[in-house]
């Protein structure tokens, strides 16, 4: 009888409060594996020049290779010895405050799952190459690392306000899709475009996106598309201009933004620091083709 090799492993659910599962790095199937070093080798090929370069080097002082997927247990050590993280597997999304607290203690909660070869381009969930390769790298860097455990705290602070969903901006716009100004030229820290071939290219690249400077009130009013390239990218001069921004008390921003309408992706403020205006070609073809309007 011919048995058939099981495609991927099981990633079964958490009945733990924190959500956590164990990553049983041992279950990976040889194809899970072979999935992980085809987005491993694109990404490194194509990142030097695009990604900051603390981003390339977070990666060979993790370990992380094109071998396989890491083992959370050898990886963690690289990574509490220098910034005091940890990974920690999860099944996937997990509820916003679940999110936070993790982050509060410095463990980044990571899907345990890797996507299938038909889905290399693109998955709606954060998988284990998008968490992993995109995220764990910059948590080697003292700052940015600083910088989630400050977000995290900062989410758990506002859980009892009803403003998840300006946090969840911050976040988009910077730990998932941020670019950062560097003596080099305009650079990706972004997980959501480090982890994706396309948009590491069109972040930097497609004139059709705006880039402006990073100002957190603005950025907080910005509303984000989740299902397609982003039609505004906001640029930092440093992680210390994040974390320090991070750090205030949020509670006059967010009384602030009470009276200050919301803006669309591609929405233009006049006090906008532009370092370049998008021609939104992107967007616009794409939504007529769809035919819908923005
Ligand atoms: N859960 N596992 C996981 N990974 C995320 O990136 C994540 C999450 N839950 C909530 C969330 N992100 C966003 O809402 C953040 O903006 C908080
Ligand atoms: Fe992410």
């Amino acid at each position: 009888m011919v048995t058939s090799i099981p495609l991927v492993s099981p990633t079964p659910d958490s009945d733990r409060a924190d959500y956590t599962i164990e990553q049983a790095w041992d279950t990976y199937t040889a194809e899970e594996h072979d999935v992980w070093r085809i987005l491993f080798r694109r990404q490194c090929e194509i990142l030097p020049g695009l990604a900051i370069p603390e981003f390339m080097t977070g990666i060979d002082a993790l370990g992380m290779t094109d071998d396989g997927i890491p083992d959370f247990r050898i990886m963690n050590e690289r990574l509490k010895e220098a910034t005091g993280w940890a990974v920690v597997a999860v099944p996937d999304l997990v509820p916003d405050p679940v999110f936070f607290e993790h982050l509060a203690n410095r463990r980044f909660p990571a899907g345990r799952f890797i996507r299938r070869r038909a889905q290399l381009d693109y998955l709606e969930e954060p998988d284990i190459f998008h968490d992993v390769f995109g995220h764990v790298p910059l948590l080697m860097n003292p700052v940015f690392a600083d910088y989630m455990e400050a977000y995290g705290k900062g989410g758990m602070r506002a859980a009892g306000r009803d403003c998840l969903h300006q946090l969840a901006r911050l976040y988009w716009y910077t730990v998932e899709f941020g670019l950062i100004d560097t003596p080099d030229g305009l650079r990706i820290y972004g997980a959501g475009i480090l982890s994706s071939k396309t948009e590491s290219f069109f972040s930097l690249n497609d004139p059709s996106p705006h880039r402006i400077k990073f100002d957190l009130l603005r950025l907080l009013r910005t509303n984000y598309r989740i299902d397609d390239f982003q039609e505004i990218y906001f640029v930092i001069d440093s992680f210390e201009q994040l974390f320090s921004e991070t750090l205030q008390d949020f509670g006059p921003i967010y009384d602030a933004l009470g009276g200050l309408s919301e803006l669309a992706p591609f929405d233009l403020d006049p006090n906008d620091g532009i370092i370049n205006q998008g021609t939104g070609t992107y967007a616009t073809e794409k939504l007529l083709a769809e035919g819908r309007s923005r």
